[in-house]
């Protein structure tokens, strides 16, 4: 699985996370062209945005608290959400050119207080022999303490790349990277490049309200620790509102965006 890419498309880029169930249709259909473009072979994993966050949170399922029985009917309006903005992936990446096989995390993912305990990757690799491309996504799943949790599309994209020995990662979002607050010069600065180890002490800097069910930028910076000692060497941070970044970024020339060397 060495040549495969794992690309996040962040549910901020590819939805209007200020209007609950809207699409950014011109963006979306351009980054499925780019990476069809790029000739590359890929696991896309999106994001929930204006779909599953906003009832993510209504339903209070980003609490860590025991949800019981009485609580599926909520489950499945959140999980029907992810299944519409996932219908809505799988037809402009088939637009595009690219023979998908979405799969739903929930029935290979079980977690234990918020931390995935079971990540079956069979089926992805069987798609991948099969010469598809796997679509996968943010979805509620079993968790044996709460009752059901959330995986972010990060957590996904971390355990797949994971167990499936893969190099590369990219996420594509609708910032240009990671930013240092520069006080003494009141400016931000992107971080073009740093080590996960860095990563590590800067996270603990950054003080950020969740701004969605899954914690923002620093759940997604805190899933990215989780692949220190794996076989990916390297995660890109880009922003996919700039046209021909991803494409550039999945053919390995350089763009303007965050490396992080793990
Ligand atoms: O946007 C969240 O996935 P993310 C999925 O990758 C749900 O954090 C169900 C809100």
């Amino acid at each position: 699985m060495k040549d495969i890419i794992a690309v996040k498309l962040g549910g901020s880029i590819i939805t209007n996370k200020r209007k609950p169930w809207s699409v950014n249709k011109e963006v979306l259909e351009r980054l499925c062209s780019e990476l069809a473009e790029s000739g590359k072979r890929v696991i896309v994993i999106h994001g929930g945005g204006s779909f599953g966050h906003p009832l993510a949170i209504k339903y209070q399922l980003a609490e860590k608290i025991v949800k019981g029985k009485e609580w599926s009917g909520m489950v499945h309006e959140v999980r029907k959400a992810m299944l519409i903005l996932n219908d809505i992936v799988v037809k402009a990446l088939e637009n595009a050119g690219i023979n998908v096989f979405s799969l739903q995390p929930s029935s290979f993912v079980v977690m234990d207080k918020g931390e995935v305990t079971y990540f079956d990757v069979t089926v992805i690799k069987r798609v991948l022999e099969m010469g598809l491309t796997p679509v996968l996504f943010g979805d509620v799943v079993l968790d044996v303490s709460y009752g059901f949790s959330i995986i972010s599309g990060d957590k996904i994209l971390v355990n797949v790349v994971r167990d499936l020995n893969i190099k590369r990662a990219i996420f594509v979002t609708d910032v240009d990277g990671i930013f240092l607050y520069k006080e003494d010069e009141r400016r931000r600065i992107l971080i073009d490049n740093i080590s996960i180890d860095e990563l590590r002490d800067l996270v603990k800097l950054l003080r950020q309200e969740p701004s969605d069910a899954t914690g923002g930028i620093i759940g997604k910076l805190q899933s990215l620790m989780l692949l220190k000692g794996t076989s990916c060497k390297e995660v890109l941070i880009i922003n996919g509102g700039v046209p021909d970044l991803l494409r550039k970024a999945l053919i390995g020339e350089s763009v303007k965006g965050t490396r992080i060397i793990i």
